[in-house]
């Protein structure tokens, strides 16, 4: 998709019908889409290219400026693409096939991380249709929903267990879990994430052909936790009732991530700055107006109360959850990889041009195998900017670390 490494995070956008996921798509991609106060609007998944939001290493490094390609830098900060999906609202026994059931589900496959869009406003019933501010609580949305995500997770891993069973039982355990993976391999899940969900389940070095429904439910459950974690979206916060149910579904879930967002503010803004009329880059504090005396008076209001909320909840929080899915939730970090160790270029003189996305624990191997195969295979060594040091294959990155990879074979 446009050019971006298929490595790069895919977050799928869920929740119930009328919530505000088109809302908080558009704002993220700045894609205009079907936005409307009525159930079931979006039936095809959008996708898009959204960005995280972190320090641009040009500024650590006391550049005066620099030059991204795969990127972009604006004021100091560095926004680096990543893939966003809004699907169609979920609803109760989806996973049975209810409503549009398993193709929205199936759209979800790729998915690494999932912000679920709540009404923080409880103005949407469970059908999505409008009965007033404060009269549906979305603390059952989030039960709803989630369970039936994890429902779907549970029907693919006992899908034909009958059978599958039969072939475990002949299979030494690593063989076991390479099937039990190729089974589960269409929901983007990697082995790692079988080995840490059978750990989580306390179900490591079992013998899977014993396992019994009970089992199954609990792996499955804990995969989906580790393969396809949630993140909450308290969205319609500009509603103030909203404040007492984020108070109400914060006790009640503790421990869990929840964001408070406008995502209609969010995308008010970037209309905004995109026209001139304010100044404001997405994951901003603080709103400039530009050219007050091109308001009218009810802009002026709007812009007035999008200026509050943005102070108090320092953010729209619409960077806020992306940046939360990627980099800690996924525990993403960024590195820059360059040619020139002295400049921080490519080889054409692009000042840091790539910003990549990986996972924190990645080694500069696993890096050169990203940037390029023939750059992994002729690994030789890679030199850290920070301090000129020449580092092995199994070195492990650090957040903006700016890196040159020495391989015998060149890339490109
Ligand atoms: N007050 C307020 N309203 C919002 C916000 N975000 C979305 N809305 C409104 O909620 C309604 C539904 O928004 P959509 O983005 O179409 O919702 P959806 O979840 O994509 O809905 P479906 O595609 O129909 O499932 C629209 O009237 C939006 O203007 C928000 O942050 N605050
Ligand atoms: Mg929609």
């Amino acid at each position: 998709m446009n050019g971006i490494p298929p490595t790069y995070p895919l977050i799928g956008i869920i929740g119930k019908t009328n919530v505000g996921k088109s809302t908080f798509f558009s704002a993220a991609t700045l894609i205009q889409v079907r936005i409307e106060n009525r159930p079931f609007v979006t039936i095809d998944p959008n996708v898009g290219v959204g960005y995280v939001r972190t320090k641009c290493a040009h500024t650590t490094f006391n550049l005066p400026k620099c030059m991204p390609q795969n990127s972009t830098c604006l004021r100091g900060y560095r926004y680096v693409p990543v893939k966003l999906m809004d699907v169609a609202g979920l609803v109760k026994d989806a996973h049975k096939g209810r409503g549009l059931g398993n193709k929205f589900l199936d759209d979800l496959r790729q998915a690494d991380v999932l912000l679920h869009i709540v009404d923080a406003s409880g103005s949407t019933d469970e059908g999505g249709n409008y009965v007033g501010v404060g009269k549906h609580d979305p603390l059952q949305d989030v039960t709803v929903i989630e369970s039936e995500i994890d429902e779907w997770f549970f029907s693919i891993v006992s899908k034909d267990w009958v059978r599958v069973k039969r072939s475990l039982e002949t299979l030494p355990y690593d063989k076991a879990l390479d099937l039990l993976h190729q089974k589960v391999s269409g929901l983007s899940i990697r082995r790692e994430h079988i080995v840490k969900s059978l750990k989580a389940a306390k179900l490591e070095g079992s013998k899977l052909s014993s396992w019994g429904d009970e089992e199954l439910r609990t792996f499955s459950r804990y995969l989906r936790l580790v393969a396809k974690p949630i993140v909450i979206v308290a969205n319609k916060m500009d509603i103030p009732e909203s404040e007492d149910i984020l108070k109400h579904l914060m006790k009640e879930l503790p421990g869990r991530t929840i964001i408070p967002v406008s995502a209609e503010y969010e995308l008010a803004l970037r209309r905004a700055a995109k026209t001139g009329l304010v100044d404001y880059l997405p994951g901003d504090r603080e709103v400039g107006i530009v050219r007050s005396d091109a308001l009218t008076p009810k802009q002026r209001e709007a812009l007035s109360s999008i200026e509050k909320f943005v102070k108090k909840f320092e953010g729209t929080g619409v960077q806020e959850a992306l940046n939360t899915a990627v980099f800690k939730v996924l525990n993403n970090i960024t590195v820059y990889p360059v040619e020139d160790v002295s400049k921080l270029t490519d080889s054409k003189g692009n000042v840091l041009p790539d910003a990549y996305l990986i996972p924190r624990g990645s080694t500069a191997l696993e890096l050169a195998n990203l940037i390029h195969t023939d750059l992994g295979k002729g690994f030789l060594y890679a030199v850290l900017v920070k301090d000129k040091r020449r580092v092995g294959g199994d070195y492990v990155l650090n957040d903006g670390d700016v890196v040159k990879v020495v391989s015998t074979l060149a890339h490109g």
